[in-house]
């Protein structure tokens, strides 16, 4: 479905519809909000995907966590589309999520996922692949970007039966159709984050701050840090930074902002202010429009432009290696972190 998305003939929603099956099409028109429900990476797709579906399929969304899903009590309103989204297709906490939900009267349930043979799959009335290939290593990361373009084309899909007009919906396929490039230029930083991670790899705590749909990003990033080097990492929407956060950093607490260039650029400046003025070191991960100043304790790394859409899944890839390279550094294993499990099926 992605492929002959990208291939040109998406502009008619029909071919997403065909992807998904024949009871598709006339779900599509009915959906009127939509519920994600996910664990780990997964649910940080999700919380990407809200800020989308809101904003260009004029689609409600909520997104909740599997492993509080189902301990608390649902009202579920009429047209709801019910959205698993899981890697493995087994996660337990996502699978009992999905047959509570079975249970309560939404329109459908459709999962996003990378294992066509998995529970989820089979028990999910849509199904959207990922087809990342296997993921290797514990840590999803090829699993987390595929997702973000699988939502994007759901929101697409669904958006075109309700508030998202043709010329917008071709515009959103226009700029995945840039993705390849912009990931590739992504890629091509390696050599500058490998450096950038020598900064981190002494540390004992981490703060990533975003804005608006780069919030889920920052919380993404951090999870990986955590995740394959152990360093305790957390990640808060730029904003909240005065309203706690603040008093933890000092001149051991290295911060990781996400800065496209976007209308939440000068706000961010500001709390990033906030940061050097108490001795922080700051990594800023920026578009090169933004014009971030580099000093002695703040590093840019400069990400070429690309079109605010995709930015999401094009800063990812950084912060990915970021972790990678902290963690190589620091002599973890990055395939196999200790306690984790690659399907958390208990
Ligand atoms: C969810 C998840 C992953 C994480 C780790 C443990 O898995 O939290 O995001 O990286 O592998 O499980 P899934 O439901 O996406 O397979």
């Amino acid at each position: 479905v992605v492929a002959e998305t990208l291939e040109g003939r998406l502009a008619d929603t029909e071919v997403l519809e065909q992807g998904f099956g024949p009871a598709a099409a006339g779900l599509f028109s009915q959906v009127q909000r939509v519920q994600i429900v996910a664990c780990g990476t997964s649910y940080h797709a999700g919380l990407v995907a809200r800020y989308w579906f809101e904003e260009h399929a004029g689609l409600p969304c909520d997104v909740e966590v599997a492993s509080e899903y189902r301990y608390r009590k649902h009202v579920v309103a009429p047209g709801t589309l019910f959205v698993t989204i899981s890697q493995s297709g087994e996660t337990a906490d996502t699978l009992a999520a999905l047959r509570e939900g079975r249970k309560l009267g939404y329109l459908a349930t459709m999962a996003i996922c990378n294992v066509p043979e998995s529970s989820l799959v089979r028990e999910s009335d849509l199904v959207l692949m990922t087809r990342a290939g296997p993921e290797i290593g514990v840590a999803s990361t090829k699993a987390f970007t595929t997702q973000l373009v699988a939502l994007l084309l759901l929101v697409v899909a669904l958006g075109r039966h309700h508030a998202l007009e043709a010329g917008p919906a071709a515009e959103m396929v226009a700029a995945l159709r840039g993705l390849p490039r912009a990931l590739e230029q992504a890629l091509e930083l390696d050599g500058e984050i490998a450096r950038l991670a020598e900064l981190l790899v002494e540390r004992q705590h981490a703060l990533f701050l975003g804005r608006g749909l780069h919030y889920p990003v920052a919380l993404e990033g951090a999870l990986k840090l955590k995740e394959i080097s152990y360093i305790h990492a957390e990640a808060y929407p730029a904003g909240e930074l005065k309203h706690g956060p603040l008093a933890l950093v000092d001149a051991e607490m290295p911060v990781v902002a996400i800065a496209p260039r976007d209308d939440l650029v000068e706000k961010l400046k500001s709390n990033l202010q906030e940061v050097r003025a108490r001795g922080g070191t700051l990594l800023v991960f920026a578009d090169a429009d933004a014009r971030y100043a580099e000093d002695s304790a703040t590093r840019v790394l400069t990400i070429p432009h690309c079109h605010p859409l995709i930015a999401p899944v094009v800063y990812t890839v950084p912060l990915q290696l970021l972790a990678y390279h902290v963690a190589v550094l620091r002599g973890t294993d990055v395939d196999q972190p200790r306690n984790l499990a690659k399907s958390v099926t208990v």
